[in-house]
């Protein structure tokens, strides 16, 4: 039966012997083994109860098991639903809430705080740890090695990421087998990925950039990982002569650039340099040239739309901007109030139109509908401007949205679990140049009247509350936040005065 993404990027593998994961040790999974093995998760999540269409909702180390449970997702007819290995129980209550997946897999030091929640919602829970081993590898095992993929077209929904929303509630991005499909393909080919490439992969895989963009990319190209758990300097700089390519953060790129190890000679035979998800300094770009040789070529997407515009593989690689829409992608800056088209090199929002743009919104119809014109063009919350040839360039956000290493953090979020903390009236929380992360959180606090305020205080008291990569690196208690004349908070005149925090 016809399966959009699973017939196109993993069936022309099965039975390959070509090397696909190459583990931290150096033992090489085989595109066959492999694809077996994703057969038997298959057989596994069916067992479970889940049928097309149904969730699975994972909060899982990466490993080359939790990338099987994805391909098995896929070829079952599911909707994979990763989730940040960092969220804590009360974030992953509301996801679980708000997508009622038929299976969750965590890892099983996740399991009793998971429990209550998922039998809440009426979900089996199953385990998968690190190293392979768990209630879900256990029910796997022996499966047969393979499964009738389930039916799926191109308009089935293949996974639900969640992005956060300005109201501080999360949104379940609604992705297509052909978003994801027809975005790998573009990328393959724009990007050069053949079968002998090789990719350093040291991102997370419970988003877009780690899972889609590079997954999805190399594996339609028939190339190789190596499939490092996590960013390690250590170990990304150990096993880059074995690589031809790498995909990043600005982080991996600076923390990269701080090591003497990371020479021009280390790194002398790699193809490519990518670099997304959030802005890569120009002086980033730079320097990374003056080391290496080497011009990153710099992208820009959206969980809501994977990968929008990239810089060219072959012409110039120009620092600071985004480059070229891809082809596929129509791109327009509009006047974010009116929507109406601007002229070139004017700055306005971002919207884009094609075959990537997301489905919209899990159960938000209203919330949707905001974010997309009536001609289809969705409306992505970046400002930015088209320079005189061509070039995408990224100006600022429209939405109050800090990225900090690569992970968004939604302020309001922040602000309304610490307007709730003991003490505080009102809370601030902005976005700091930090030279690790990009951007720091960090929150300026009013306390209620004749309450004295202490910073640890705080901090300790929402410890538990929301992923440590949220919470605010410095809380700065405050007498008052400053305000325009029609009562809003002004968070440029914070960002002013707390800015220089962690200037080097
Ligand atoms: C970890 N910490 C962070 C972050 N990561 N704080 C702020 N921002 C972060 N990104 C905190 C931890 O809570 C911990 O704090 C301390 O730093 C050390 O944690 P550790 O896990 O050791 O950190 P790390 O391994 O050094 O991680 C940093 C990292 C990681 C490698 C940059 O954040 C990362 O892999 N980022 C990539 C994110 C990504 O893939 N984004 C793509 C999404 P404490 O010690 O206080 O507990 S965007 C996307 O997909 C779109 C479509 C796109 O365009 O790509
Ligand atoms: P997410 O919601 O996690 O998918 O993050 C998407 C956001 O990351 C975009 O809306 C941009 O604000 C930002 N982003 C992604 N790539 C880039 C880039 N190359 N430069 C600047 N911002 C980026």
């Amino acid at each position: 039966m016809s399966n959009t993404l699973y017939d196109a990027l993993f069936a022309p593998h099965l039975g390959s012997a070509q090397p696909y994961l190459v583990k931290p040790d150096g033992g090489v999974l085989t595109y066959g083994d492999f694809l077996k093995m994703a057969a038997r998760y298959a057989h596994a999540v069916a067992a479970a109860g889940v049928g097309p269409g149904d969730r699975i909702a994972v909060q899982i180390a990466k490993s080359p098991e939790a990338l099987a449970l994805y391909v098995a997702s896929v070829q079952a007819g599911a909707i994979f639903l990763p989730l940040n290995t960092a969220y804590m129980p009360a974030e992953v209550e509301y996801f679980v809430g708000n997508a009622e997946p038929k299976l969750v897999v965590c890892d099983p030091s996740g399991r009793e705080a998971l429990a209550p929640i998922t039998e809440n919602a009426g979900a089996v829970l199953e385990t998968l740890a690190a190293d392979g081993s768990g209630t879900l590898s256990a029910r796997a095992e022996g499966q047969p090695e393979a499964f009738d993929t389930v039916a799926r077209g191109p308009d089935d929904l293949a996974a639900f990421l969640y992005t956060s929303g300005t109201t501080g509630r999360s949104k379940g991005a609604m992705l297509t087998h052909d978003n994801l499909l027809s975005n790998a393909e573009t990328l393959r080919e724009v990007w050069r990925f053949t079968a002998d490439d090789r990719l350093l992969h040291a991102l997370p895989i419970f988003h877009t950039h780690g899972l889609f963009v590079a997954v999805n990319t190399v594996t339609a190209a028939g190339g190789s990982m190596i499939w490092l758990p996590g960013f390690k300097l250590d170990e990304v700089i150990s096993h880059m002569p074995d690589a031809t390519s790498m995909m990043g953060v600005p982080t991996f790129y600076t923390r990269l650039l701080d090591d003497a190890r990371f020479t021009r000679e280390l790194v002398a035979h790699m193809r490519l340099f990518t670099s997304g998800s959030a802005p890569l300094l120009a002086e980033t770009h730079v320097a990374f040239e003056e080391r290496t040789g080497h011009r990153i070529l710099e992208r820009y997407g959206m969980t809501e739309t994977n990968m929008n515009t990239s810089n060219p593989y072959d012409g110039e690689r120009r620092a600071g901007t985004v480059g070229f829409p891809l082809p596929g992608v129509e791109l327009r800056i509009c006047n974010p109030e009116t929507g109406e088209e601007l002229s070139q090199g004017d700055i306005g929002v971002i919207e884009v139109r094609g075959a990537n743009v997301f489905k919209g919104y899990w159960r938000m119809p209203e919330k949707t509908r905001e974010e997309f014109r009536d001609d289809g063009f969705f409306i992505t919350g970046d400002l930015g401007k088209i320079d005189e040839d061509g070039y995408v360039h990224i100006v600022g956000r429209a939405k109050d949205l800090i990225i900090s290493g690569g992970y968004n953090i939604y302020p309001k979020e922040v602000e309304l679990l610490l307007d709730e903390q003991e003490g505080v009236l009102e809370t601030a929380v902005i976005g700091i140049p930090h030279p690790d992360f990009g951007e720091a959180v960090v929150a300026a606090v009013v306390p209620q009247k004749d309450v004295s305020l202490c910073e640890e205080d705080i901090l300790e008291a929402i410890r538990d509350k929301i992923a440590r990569f949220k919470q605010p690196k410095r809380l700065f208690v405050v007498d008052e936040l400053p305000r325009n004349t029609m009562g809003k908070v002004q968070k440029n005149l914070l960002r002013d005065r707390f800015g220089g925090e962690f200037a080097a």
